[in-house]
């Protein structure tokens, strides 16, 4: 079923169907993009490819292959969108999954592919499947994390103090691996959980996007919340189609 919030009508029985379907759910699970952080004031993945990065390939731009190709040019594009993270409040969508369900009686696991840390701001227990952009990590992988912001400069790629190669953000590009933790984690919490979430985004990434198809065979009922159509659509129980931070506080109430 789809409820699309320009349907007020068809929105409020989709809306209904999905509080139902919560009702009944103690092991509730969010799977989390990038468009839950857009009321946040934080560009989605796709659309911070827009202004003066429209001529650049994101899958370039978010590889290791086209860090090394141009560091100073792929720090920038990383430069930018951390300061848009760090003005960038939680919003009502990120309060509401960590507020839980049923009146903050039942809690929600998010999984979450942003990079922003919102939702831990928000108070969410959280596994981060695709790192964290203020953190920075190096890039020959001596083993140093670092948060410190006066390692991160504007211009060209800061160098690692322990081993002097250069340092990236602790991100995961494509063609990496996640963290085999925070995967197996993420892949039991989707084959336990009664209802999955999909909130906020496409669901072309792999192996994320995955999450919501372990749930739906392990039989528990996807609601997607997202303003447009989504890849996962046709794995999902209900589409709820409007901004999560209008709907996730209408649903989870
Ligand atoms: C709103 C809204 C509002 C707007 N409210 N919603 C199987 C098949 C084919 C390919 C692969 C496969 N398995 C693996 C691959 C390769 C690849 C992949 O998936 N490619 C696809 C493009 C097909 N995956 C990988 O490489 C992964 N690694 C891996 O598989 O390792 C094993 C391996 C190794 C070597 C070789 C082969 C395999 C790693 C993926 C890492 C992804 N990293 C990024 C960058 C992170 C750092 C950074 O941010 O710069 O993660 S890519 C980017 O996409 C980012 C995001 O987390 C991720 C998902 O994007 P998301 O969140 O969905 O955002 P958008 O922008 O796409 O969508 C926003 C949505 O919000 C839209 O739907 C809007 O409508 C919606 N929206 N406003 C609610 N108010
Ligand atoms: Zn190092």
């Amino acid at each position: 079923m789809i409820g699309s919030l320009g349907d007020p009508g068809r929105f409020d029985v989709a809306l209904r169907a999905a509080r139902d379907c919560l009702a009944g759910a103690s092991r509730i699970v969010a799977l989390t993009g990038a468009g839950v952080s857009a009321e946040s004031g934080i560009p989605t993945f796709r659309d911070a490819q827009s202004g003066l990065w429209a001529r650049f390939d994101p899958a370039q731009l978010a590889s290791e292959a086209g860090f090394r190709a141009d560091p100073a040019l792929v720090w920038r594009w990383y430069a930018e969108r951390r300061e848009a993270v760090r003005r960038a409040r939680p919003n009502p969508g990120h309060v509401a999954l960590a507020r839980g369900a049923h009146g903050g009686r039942t809690p929600v696991a998010v999984v979450t592919q942003n990079v922003d840390g919102l939702h831990a701001r928000a108070g969410s227990d959280v596994i981060e499947l695709h790192g964290n952009i203020l953190r920075t990590i190096c890039l020959e992988r001596c083993g140093q994390r670092y948060e410190p912001d006066d390692l991160l400069p504007a211009g060209e790629p800061p160098v690692c103090p322990a081993c002097g190669s250069q340092l990236r953000p602790d991100v995961v590009w494509f063609g990496e691996m996640l963290d085999p933790a925070a995967l197996l984690r993420a892949e039991r919490a989707a084959a336990a959980c009664h209802v999955m979430l999909v909130v906020g985004t496409s669901g072309i990434v792999f192996p994320a996007a995955g999450l919501a198809l372990v749930a739906g065979r392990a039989g528990a009922r996807v609601i997607v919340v997202n303003p447009d159509e989504t890849e996962l659509d046709g794995q999902a129980d209900l589409c709820l189609r409007g901004p999560a931070g209008s709907v996730l506080p209408a649903l989870l109430e």
